[in-house]
């Protein structure tokens, strides 16, 4: 009944106003001049553009020349030409659920419908295909079981994630292919939640008997080792997660797989004032209990030197403690062995007591050793080593001479560095060596799998006063998941018109192969110059950001900025970044000292990530095509950019569901709704233009055998030729379906919106009709 009433809503308004013309132009601003002179002759309501850049709704009062009156809401009369007013829809569309359904789309439309459902807690937003979620930053009742089975019984078609999860479950079932729900948005836009949501109801629905909470669980976990606090966001994700989860044939949880891309494992280290390092160091150092607190020779959060040096210990409302005995809980469902959360948490405490050890100076030549005992002797005992064996490993080097080996001892900054490389790896290994626990506990379900729906939660675009090269990963992550996001959703459909042969006016969009090629391209690309770069041991990050600036100079996405820094145009906005450290991280150098340190351990998982480091550097030198460097590993960029390709691949392997996170404000508080903010990230993921090529666009297809199979039964005149075209064309005729609202291709029959839904209706009504007839028959027969 709702699509009717919409269907209905459509047709007033397209009587009451020209409808936009689907056509655009070149140079793609849409042909409104029609619409305007329509607006101004009927004294319509308009959108005022003011000088600070917010847009004000108004009545039109008069017209004189090229002066136009307005009564603006709050009794304000302004007089403006007309090149300042957009047109806006008529009340009867305020707060429309989906995008495609204004009469006029344009910034201050879209935005007013976006904020006017905001302000009544309506998050979710459709904008043709994809799903746009405002962040309400506060509880909102949405959720939960009964919303679930709401969804599930198409209850409710208010937009939400449970509806693109179910339309993704009910895609595979139908035609057994993977999907896929992808999710993007800024830092702090609501990701990570939304996968949640996405999850929760994909876990409900296949429940196979405990599975779901296993699956749920992995969320806490995975958040605990690799979320912090960032100036953004209190729950930011460091690292990038696909969660797969496989289902039988007959739609059955049946487990799960995680994949991680990328941990921001410098953060253990260093990070900017007022951030956190992982939020499983302050957990543990509250939650542990005394026994726990013995065992790893545990203290406060603030007695560590890696913990304290940011000037934050605690987040707002969050009580570390209790997040603490969460973790254990949900470790135990994941069923991770009390033994092996014991190993966990000792490698936690020995990269705190890591960065306890600090260095003191010995001679003129700046060699140093190590003066604190007390984080000497206890990261040894945790991590099974004797002290002047790990005092060793971070204070001197091997270098060969010859036949001989020479002992040279390391400077103040090479020894600061080895101890931080030592405490990055670590952590950097425990991670992937957790997520493979849960994905061993996942992955053997009790049913036989059969296809998967991947959830993909990366980091958002990242632009801060000081970017680096995290952003600098993390931002070129985002540009290959936007480019999937154009592919799908402008270039194949384009292309798909274009094949078929029907007229269609190619909708323009942002495309960021330019920025992409700047980071791609070899040998002249920022990563292959990087690359480069890295491998000079005279390089310097200065040099590296001069020889951007000489190879570089040409590229429109790039401009070389002063004082080793350059800047990319990203299509969500310009991002300056800070050379310093880029060619340090990019190497990640292995110490062979610290690899033989660590398989010397007599605990267990140091020594194994000492065999999955050496088994990394041994995988290079088979892949590498310069087996001169085959004793280093593969660059930090490689490697990611080989992990993000790999990404691609599996994603074009599945059908996409897209869904667009929107951050509201960017205080993080309820109710606040910045439009330039929210305007911002509208135009760089493109809404406007998706809702535009849907809108413009003919969503249903269908080959012309399958429309004449559906619909063929419903001519009333025998047709002579009985090709599944010639059907087609006679069922669209009888109906009167008008010549503007479908396209006749080679070999499909493309229809505009709601089209389907009215052959739908006369299909049911005839059936029933049918059915009357035949019991009325009977009923004269018996
Ligand atoms: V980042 O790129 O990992 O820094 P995300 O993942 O986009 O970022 P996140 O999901 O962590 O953002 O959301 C930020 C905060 O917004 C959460 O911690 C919640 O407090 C809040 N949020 C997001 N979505 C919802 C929601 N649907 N309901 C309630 C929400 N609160
Ligand atoms: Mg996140």
């Amino acid at each position: 009944a709702d699509n009717i009433h919409k269907e209905r809503k459509e047709m007033m308004v397209s009587k009451e106003l020209p409808s936009v013309s689907p056509r655009t132009k070149t140079n793609g601003k849409p042909v409104f001049t029609d619409t305007m002179d329509y607006v101004l002759q009927k004294k319509l309501r308009v959108w005022c553009s003011s000088p600070d850049a917010t847009w004000k709704l108004g009545q039109i009062q008069s017209v004189s020349g090229d002066d136009v009156e307005i009564l603006l809401v709050n009794g304000e009369v302004l007089t403006l030409s007309p090149d300042r007013l957009l047109p806006a829809n008529p009340d009867i569309l305020d707060g429309v659920d989906n995008l495609i359904h204004l009469s006029y789309l344009n910034e201050p439309s879209v935005l007013y419908d976006l904020q006017s459902r905001y302000s009544r807690d309506l998050i979710y937003t459709k904008a043709g295909p994809v799903l746009v979620a405002v962040n309400p930053l506060k509880e909102v009742a949405l959720y939960g079981k009964d919303f679930i089975s709401q969804y599930r019984k198409k209850l409710n078609d208010d937009p939400h994630v449970y509806a693109i999860a179910d339309l993704a479950f009910n895609e595979m079932r139908r035609d057994g292919v993977n999907q896929s729900i992808i999710i993007s948005g800024e830092s702090g836009a609501g990701k990570t939640e939304t996968a949640k949501i996405a999850m929760q109801y994909l876990a409900t629905l296949g429940d196979a008997r405990g599975m779901e909470s296993e699956v749920l669980q992995t969320n806490a976990i995975l958040e605990a080792l690799g979320n912090a606090k960032t100036s953004r966001n209190d729950n930011s994700s460091r690292f990038g997660k696909l969660t797969e989860i496989h289902f039988s044939e007959t739609g059955k949880l049946s487990g799960a797989k995680i994949q991680t891309f990328l941990l921001e494992k410098s953060r253990v280290v260093r990070r900017a004032t007022g951030e956190r390092s992982f939020h499983i160091f302050y957990q543990l150092c509250s939650g542990a209990n005394p026994l726990l607190k013995k065992k790893l020779f545990l203290k406060e959060a603030d007695y560590y030197n890696y913990l304290k040096q940011s000037a934050c210990l605690r987040i707002d409302g969050v009580d570390d403690a209790k997040r603490f005995s969460m973790l254990v809980d949900a470790l135990d469902i994941i069923q991770i062995s009390k033994e092996d959360q014991m190993k966990l948490f000792s490698m936690l405490a020995a990269v705190l007591w890591l960065g306890n050890i600090s260095f003191s100076v010995i001679d003129n030549e700046n060699h140093v050793e190590i003066v604190s005992n007390e984080g000497l002797a206890t990261a040894a005992k945790l991590l099974g080593c004797s002290a002047p064996q790990l005092m060793n490993a971070l204070t001197t080097r091997k270098i060969q001479a010859g036949k001989d080996n020479i002992i040279q001892k390391l400077t103040l900054t090479q020894a600061i560095d080895a101890r931080d490389a030592l405490a990055k790896s670590i952590y950097a290994h425990l991670f992937d060596w957790v997520v493979e626990q849960i994905n061993h506990s996942l992955g053997t379900g009790r049913e036989h799998t059969w296809r998967s729906i991947s959830i993909l939660d990366i980091y958002g675009f990242e632009s801060f006063i000081k970017n680096g090269f995290e952003q600098f990963c993390i931002n070129y992550a985002n540009e290959r998941l936007q480019q999937h996001f154009n592919r799908h959703l402008f270039k194949l459909e384009q292309e798909e018109y274009l094949e078929d042969g029907i007229d269609w006016a190619n909708v323009e969009f942002v495309d960021n192969a330019d920025c992409l090629t700047l980071f791609e391209k070899k040998p002249l690309g920022l990563l292959s110059l990087l690359d480069e770069e890295s491998t000079f041991p005279k390089a310097t990050d200065f040099s590296f950001a001069n020889k951007l600036k000489q190879h570089l100079r040409g590229n429109s996405a790039f401009r070389g900025e002063q004082e080793g820094a350059f800047k990319i145009c990203h299509y969500a906005g310009e991002v300056t970044y800070d050379t310093t450290g880029f060619l340090e991280k990019n190497r990640d150098p292995l110490n062979s000292e610290l690899i033989q340190l660590l398989s010397s351990c007599k605990s267990e998982l140091p020594k194994y990530f000492a065999s999955v480091m050496v088994a990394d550097s041994q995988n290079k030198s088979t892949l590498s095509w310069h087996s001169a460097v085959d004793s280093q590993k593969q660059s930090v960029v490689t490697k990611f950019k080989a992990q993000l390709f790999k990404l691609m691949q599996q994603l074009e392997n599945t059908t996409p569901h897209f869904i667009r996170c929107i951050q509201p404000n960017s205080k993080q508080r309820p109710m606040l709704f910045e439009h330039d903010l929210v305007s911002h990230q509208l135009k760089c993921c493109g809404v406007l233009e998706v809702v535009r090529i849907s809108r413009a666009g003919y969503p249903t297809r269908m080959t012309h055998q399958q429309f004449a199979e559906r619909y063929g039964c419903l001519l009333l005149r025998s047709i002579a030729s009985q090709d599944p075209l010639s059907i087609s064309v006679a069922v669209l005729q009888q109906f009167n379906i008008p010549p503007e609202m479908y396209q006749v291709g080679y070999t499909k029959l493309f229809l505009r919106t709601g089209q389907v839904a009215a052959l739908e209706n006369a299909k049911n009504r005839m059936l029933h009709g049918a059915l009357r007839i035949q019991k009325n028959f009977r009923g004269l027969c018996t």
